[in-house]
């Protein structure tokens, strides 16, 4: 690492610049310890606080975590998520070469309440599945998913559904393809019961996502309320200039 005194670019800007680029050519390999801050404030002369400041810096963005009394690490890269494409949890860490993997948290088949009938569109009063489970990839939890199932989409669901894809079982069922979907995205902080599930801190910068998807057919399948991992995912989405 160099840092340029000279420069108009503050040095915990330097600072953490450098420290990003280690990250992403490998350098600094996930779960690495960083040096102290009084080490880095002695090698380069500067203060313990510049140090401080760019290491805090990287550890809110989710570059680098902290571990009591035992200091600073590389955090694993994050994910990159595109907002286009509608893949199932089980595609989505298949293709990233990781192991999908589902923890059932709640199961219950309930009574379509009237809010629930109107963003399904379907029978009021009918048979509703409500799955709740964390999705982990190679074992790590990654998000939280309460998703609401109309029964005549589905069907009977048991363990084994759960713990696979629920999207190719829907797919089978109705012998139609998934289409399409609605979402919003809300930034919000890790309840006490949600931080618990995904091994965070209460209060940790989650992201929720409400999705409704449908079917070829036109028809609503599954409205589904995400807890995601603030430091664990970035959203990506791409545009086009609209004119
Ligand atoms: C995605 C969907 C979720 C769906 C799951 C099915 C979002 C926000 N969530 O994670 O609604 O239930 O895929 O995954 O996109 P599975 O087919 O692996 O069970």
């Amino acid at each position: 690492m160099h840092i340029d005194k000279q420069s108009p670019i503050p040095i915990y800007y330097q600072i953490m610049e450098q420290l990003k680029s280690q990250i992403k050519n490998g350098e600094l390999q996930p779960d690495a310890p960083l040096p102290s801050e009084r080490e880095y404030s002695e090698q380069f002369g500067i203060s313990r606080m510049t140090v401080r400041q760019a290491l805090s810096n990287l550890v809110n963005e989710g570059f680098l975590y902290r571990q009591k009394g035992r200091g600073t690490f590389v955090s694993r890269p994050k994910m990159e998520q595109t907002l286009q494409g509608l893949t199932s949890f089980t595609e989505d860490m298949k293709s990233r070469g990781m192991v999908p993997s589902s923890k059932l948290v709640d199961y219950e088949l309930i009574d379509s309440t009237a809010e629930l009938a109107g963003i399904l569109d379907c029978e009021h009063p009918s048979k509703i599945h409500k799955v709740i489970r964390v999705r982990l990839a190679n074992d790590i939890p990654m998000a939280i998913e309460a998703s609401y199932i109309p029964f005549d989409m589905a069907g009977e669901l048991h363990d084994s559904h759960f713990q696979t894809s629920i999207y190719e079982h829907i797919e089978q069922y109705n012998s139609s393809p998934i289409s399409h979907a609605k979402q919003e995205l809300e930034p919000s902080a890790a309840t006490q019961e949600e931080a618990k599930l995904l091994e965070i801190k209460k209060g940790a910068p989650v992201l929720l996502i409400k999705r409704t998807t449908y079917l070829q057919s036109g028809i609503a399948f599954e409205h589904v309320k995400s807890i995601y991992r603030g430091d664990r995912y970035t959203f990506v989405h791409y545009m086009d200039r609209l004119k």
